[in-house]
């Protein structure tokens, strides 16, 4: 995977004199009894529990541990049952004073500027050697904040609705001194604001590199932003269309609201030689087992050649967990299940099994060698793009895949029970064509 920007922020933003040693447990063993006077952890919901347990280690042995990132940010309270102190939000601004109280003794237990200037950028020096990862992809920001308000997402509350800028200067010489070739922009929107990204767009356009990122659907609005962007090395870009069902696009302000729209939007972008990534969700509440068919119907009609199927997951901090904890739909409390694969709720019009099977379903037959040899030849533009995120997605689902027994015992054993008390067979001969009765039999893989 890619470096964490996160981490390379937090050591560029540590004033020298103190020493930093950067661990990304995904690649790197963690040593619970290194030397250090200070331990600082990040973590997103589905890594909490994980992070939690770390923190504990370090405190029994006496290490004093800050957490941060997207998880203690929204449930703080939680998170200072395993950690001393917790930086709420973003890191500029506030990790030096931290580091100040910590060596003065007088640290406290939260710390929050909400939404800080972000002309402090990261110092490149910590992002050498970042090239050897994931095919040599740089992490880059040059925004922060959301306008959209969408209900499954916690991105508008903790960096705020208003798009804040890394001044163009910075992010181009951020890019050129990490001397790499090929960038990921990690902005929840690289076109939020069309002027700035124009501007960015123009400035990178001479560097000779490949990027891609993620965007609403609005970036067809503008046939120059779409030049802009291609001609300054956009291979690729992330779109949240979310959904295909009506009564969803209709309730998504980020998207346009009906089909015929989205369908428009794809050839465009596509038109460019830009390719379309898109993510989309099952769960939401009017999706019944239809909803995986026609959403691979839709990829397949607008020769979408590679896509991310997720299922909807209530965050902590977001509409969704008030509404669906509200309800009393919510199956586990346990935040490693939260990774938008596994389902944690009950859905309005299926079982919660049939939407774990669902997906897994669909992200397989989306992935299968036939399918994606199909779509390759629909994709001339980027075609090893292409390759590789189908055969990444594909490697992900089959050790998704072995994990469905014990995931579907753990979590679904009354939809197990009810199943065989009907069907009457165990577990293991459990096949997806089982959960699908409604289902035309041509449409359903064998197991
Ligand atoms: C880029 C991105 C990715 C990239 C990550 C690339 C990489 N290696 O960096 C990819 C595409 C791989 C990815 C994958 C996933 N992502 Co993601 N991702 C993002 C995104 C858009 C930006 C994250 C980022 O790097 N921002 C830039 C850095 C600098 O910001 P930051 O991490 O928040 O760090 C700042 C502060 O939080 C703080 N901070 C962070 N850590 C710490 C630690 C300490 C000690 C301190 C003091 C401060 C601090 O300081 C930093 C500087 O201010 C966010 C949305 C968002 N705006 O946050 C979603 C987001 C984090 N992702 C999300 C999810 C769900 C996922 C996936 C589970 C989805 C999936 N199933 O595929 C996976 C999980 C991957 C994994 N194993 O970790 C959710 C998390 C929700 C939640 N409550 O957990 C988010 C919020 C998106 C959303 N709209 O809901 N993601
Ligand atoms: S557009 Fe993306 S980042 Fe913004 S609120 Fe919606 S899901 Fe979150």
């Amino acid at each position: 995977m890619m470096p964490q920007l996160a981490l390379n922020l937090l050591e560029g933003l540590t004033p020298p004199q103190h020493q930093v040693t950067r661990i990304e447990e995904e690649i790197e063993k963690i040593d619970l009894d290194a030397e250090c006077d200070l331990v600082g952890i990040s973590a997103m919901t589905s890594n909490a529990p994980r992070a939690y347990y770390l923190a504990d280690e370090f405190r029994k042995r006496g290490k004093k541990v800050i957490m941060g990132g997207v998880h203690p940010s929204i449930l703080p309270d939680e998170a200072l049952a395993h950690a001393d102190s917790v930086v709420v939000g973003e890191a500029e601004g506030v990790w030096e004073q931290v580091l100040e109280d910590f060596q003065s003794g007088k640290l406290q237990t939260k710390y929050y500027k909400p939404f800080p200037s972000l002309e402090k950028y990261v110092q490149i020096r910590h992002r050498r050697g970042t090239r050897k990862r994931l095919f040599g992809v740089v992490p880059v920001m040059s925004t922060r904040g959301c306008p959209y308000n969408c209900e499954f997402c916690c991105v508008h509350d903790v960096f705020g609705r208003k798009i804040r800028h890394v001044p163009v200067e910075n992010v181009v010489r951020d890019m050129e001194e990490s001397e790499g070739k090929t960038f990921l922009f990690l902005d929840d929107n690289i076109i939020g604001d069309p002027k700035y990204a124009k501007e960015l767009f123009r400035a990178i356009k001479p560097m000779n590199i490949r990027w891609g990122g993620q965007a609403s659907i609005s970036f067809v609005k503008e046939t120059e932003m779409m030049r802009l962007a291609a001609e300054s090395g956009c291979m690729g870009l992330f779109f949240g269309l979310e959904s295909v069902s009506k009564s969803q696009l209709e309730a998504m302000r980020k998207s346009p609201k009906d089909i015929e729209h989205v369908e428009e939007a794809i050839k465009k972008v596509k038109d460019f030689g830009i390719h379309f990534h898109a993510s989309m969700i099952f769960g939401f509440d009017d999706d019944t087992t239809d909803i995986f068919p026609e959403t691979l119907d839709f990829l397949d009609k607008n020769r979408l050649s590679s896509a991310s199927l997720n299922v909807l997951t209530p965050y902590p901090g977001t509409r969704t967990y008030q509404q669906h904890r509200a309800e009393g739909r919510l199956i586990t409390d346990n935040w490693r299940y939260y990774d938008h694969n596994t389902v944690v709720f009950k859905p309005r019009h299926m079982t919660p099994l049939e939407l774990y099977a669902g997906r897994l379903w669909a992200v397989q037959e989306f992935t299968k060698f036939s399918a994606t040899a199909k779509r390759c030849f629909t994709d001339y533009a980027h075609p090893l793009l292409h390759l590789a995120i189908n055969v990444g997605t594909r490697k992900s689902i089959s050790n998704e895949m072995k994990n469905f027994p014990g995931v579907a015992t753990q979590l679904y054993r009354s939809d197990l029970d009810a199943l065989q008390d009907v069907k009457g067979f165990p577990l293991p001969s459990l096949r997806f064509v089982d959960l699908f009765p409604r289902r035309p039999q041509n449409q359903i893989p064998a197991s």
